[in-house]
């Protein structure tokens, strides 16, 4: 069984990427299993795919490990892509709700149509041996009026698909439906590839 660590310091995160990836038939290593963690990066890319091989690829050198990393966000098109790579620390303050607020604020006068947006999920794959990469899974929707429900984390309450809002979903059906789930699919792919290509 192949043994990934997840490199991620989000603990929704952590608990999403494990809920879908376990089933699927790998063990996960989350970074409090690790004596004395792991390096947070400086995440200066310029894209969710540099972003993720950063943190990828700091998590494999410093334990040997393979490692996972999942960089992603809300990227809404009547504000041209924002906060896209900067979801995490849109408002300035690390703080979810205050990343909430500041979006509302900015889409106060766009019209439901015109509220189109989609999560980006990259996930990075780096192994100690240096051999590395990267798959993306997105999911469309569009932002809210208020907040919705308190399932998930970050921007779910706002994010409305044809499932409903993400906040209101349980977390099985989000698993199912998510930018991370589809990403996640195309790791499982990309990595039989890799292995095949091993032997
Ligand atoms: P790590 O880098 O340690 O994994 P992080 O929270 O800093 O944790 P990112 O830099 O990838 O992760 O930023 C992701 C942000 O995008 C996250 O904090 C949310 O604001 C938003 N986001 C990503 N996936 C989301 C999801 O499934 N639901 C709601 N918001 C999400």
């Amino acid at each position: 069984m192949q043994t990934f660590l997840l490199a991620s310091h989000n603990a929704k995160k952590l608990e999403e990427l494990s809920r879908i990836l376990e089933p699927l038939g790998f063990k996960v290593i989350s970074p409090k299993e690790i004596n004395g963690g792991i390096t947070e990066p400086e995440e200066n890319g310029l894209s969710f795919e540099e972003n993720a091989l950063i943190k990828a690829r700091c998590a494999a050198k410093e334990t040997g490990m393979p490692a996972i990393a999942d960089d992603s966000g809300l990227c809404v098109d009547a504000l041209d892509g924002a906060p896209g790579i900067y979801s995490a620390r849109y408002a300035g303050t690390g703080n979810d709700d205050d990343n909430n607020a500041l979006l509302l604020n900015n889409l106060v006068n766009v019209p439901d149509e015109d509220r189109t947006a989609r999560f980006v999920s990259s996930i990075a794959c780096v192994f100690p041996d240096g051999k590395e990469f990267t798959v993306r899974g997105t999911v469309e929707g569009k932002i809210g009026f208020e907040l919705q429900g308190n399932g998930g984390f970050g921007y779910d309450p706002l994010f409305i698909t044809e499932w409903g809002c993400f906040g209101l979903l349980s977390p099985e059906k989000k698993d199912k439906v998510s930018h991370r789930h589809n990403a996640i699919i195309k790791f499982t792919e990309e990595l039989k590839k890799y292995i095949n290509a091993e032997v």
